[in-house]
């Protein structure tokens, strides 16, 4: 039984500043995507789909949201052993600081996992949107013998500055490992990639983040307080040292740890043929909120995803994510949108009751573009908001504009008339 010997570890994220003001008042993992779903969603699943229901999610700050979240999704029967335990970065009696990297994170963690029976460890990033079947992984790893395998994948040089890069052999043990190179020194870390891979330039070997280590091994290696990170200290030094395999994928596989990237992933779900595919038999987990359906009148709508419950009065919705409990107003326009929704309704009477001016939702003929709308936010009647290039970076009050995406706040009020 799988579930028996592998124990997942979710690294649930640092900071969370490139993810800013996502992360204001939010822990990394609980940020919304894809209209129902939350970013720890992601990870628990492909864990659940694999059959590896213990897991540890290890985030830097401790949020109500986030744990509310964990414990109204995944409840499992009395009688198992599985179970899904946020561990926040705590003061204890050795320490009392931050998780001050990935492995660091890992170490001060450890005394919970080890009250565990474990054979190996699956270390996972909380940042990446995938489905990887790491039953395949686990088993590639017990067959070679390897103490360490490293999921990789292959990347063009642009992108392999980023990334942890390494080579292999012709057995998949790898060799060699560089933590985001230099452009200079790419040359040298060149692979023999599939023609495939070769015709689409992405010739280097990148390291997916995601890990399986022994037991005996990890204890071991985080025995040294010296070690912050997996990419920067703990896979270099063990190479060499011990079997490390490489776990070739080529599937779908995206980092979404900056706005930039979280915007393309989301809005990438309302592709004709979406990348990431939520209509398979792998499931994506999430809290089951029992919302009712979607009420839309007089709305064109063209690749565009609705999750649950919304309201819709809109003239046209384009390439967007409209999130649950959204409520959008008539002639309004919404266009390369992710709008996350909302955590309650407001009834008519609340509204009248208290003098609400902005009902929560996009108010009446709005014109809405390259925007991320963050929950609970009250935009105005004739707002306009058009991001992209022509604007600069600067954070108010109630947005920021990022790349050219205007993130409007959690909870922001754009008073009517606005126009950004
Ligand atoms: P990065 O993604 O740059 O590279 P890092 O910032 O360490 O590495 O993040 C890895 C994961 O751990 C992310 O999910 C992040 O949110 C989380 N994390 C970071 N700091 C944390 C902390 N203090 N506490 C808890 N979680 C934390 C890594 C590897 C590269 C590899 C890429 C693949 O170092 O070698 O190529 O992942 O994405
Ligand atoms: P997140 O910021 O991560 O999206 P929250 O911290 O807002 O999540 O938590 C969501 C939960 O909080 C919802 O289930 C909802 O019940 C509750 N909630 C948040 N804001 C409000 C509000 N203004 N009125 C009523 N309930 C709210």
């Amino acid at each position: 039984m799988i579930n028996d010997k592998v124990l997942g570890i979710i690294l649930g994220g640092g900071q969370g500043s490139r993810l800013y003001p996502l992360t204001k008042n939010r822990s990394k993992p609980a940020v919304p995507i894809a209209g129902k779903y939350r970013l720890v969603d992601i990870p628990i699943s492909n864990c659940i789909n694999a059959d590896i229901k213990r897991m540890y999610v290890l985030t830097q700050f401790n949020s109500a949201s986030l744990n509310q979240h964990i414990k109204n999704t995944y409840h499992f029967s009395f009688f198992s052993s599985a179970f899904v335990d946020v561990l926040a970065a705590e003061q204890t009696m050795e320490s009392d600081k931050w998780f001050q990297g990935t492995a660091d994170a890992v170490r001060q963690s450890m005394h919970h996992f080890l009250e565990h029976d474990f054979k190996y460890a699956l270390i996972l990033s909380g940042d990446q949107l995938y489905n990887m079947d790491f039953r395949d992984m686990i088993a590639k790893h017990e067959e070679s013998g390897a103490k360490i395998s490293i999921a990789t994948y292959p990347v063009n040089a642009k992108d392999a500055t980023s990334f942890g890069i390494l080579k292999t052999d012709e057995n998949n043990t790898i060799t060699s490992f560089i933590e985001k190179p230099n452009a200079e020194l790419l040359p040298d870390w060149r692979s023999d990639v599939s023609d495939e891979m070769k015709g689409e330039g992405r010739n280097y070997l990148a390291s997916m983040g995601i890990y399986i280590f022994n037991r005996e091994l990890l204890v071991e290696l985080m025995a040294n307080p010296d070690t912050i990170d997996f990419g920067k200290e703990i896979i270099p030094q063990a190479i060499g040292e011990h079997k490390t395999m490489s776990y070739p994928y080529e599937g779908y596989w995206t980092d979404i740890g900056n706005i930039d990237s979280f915007f393309e992933a989301n809005l990438g779900l309302t592709d004709d043929l979406p990348k990431f595919n939520l209509y398979d038999e792998n499931r994506v987990y999430t809290r089951a909120r029992i919302l009712p359906t979607s009420k839309i009148s007089n709305t064109k709508l063209n690749k565009t995803i609705i999750a649950d419950g919304c309201i819709i009065n809109a003239e046209k919705i384009e390439k967007s994510v409209i999130g649950i409990r959204s409520r959008i107003g008539k002639e309004t326009i919404v266009t390369n949108t992710y709008m996350m929704g909302n955590d309650f309704y407001e009834s008519l009477e609340d509204i009248k009751e208290n003098n609400i001016e902005n009902q929560v939702g996009i108010g009446d003929r709005c014109t809405i573009n390259n925007c991320i709308i963050d929950k609970n936010c009250r935009i105005g009647d004739d707002t306009k908001i058009n991001g992209g290039p022509h604007l600069e970076d600067i954070e108010t009050e109630t947005y920021q504009i990022k790349e050219g995406i205007v993130v409007v706040k959690k909870g922001a009020i754009i008073p009517k008339g606005t126009v950004i």
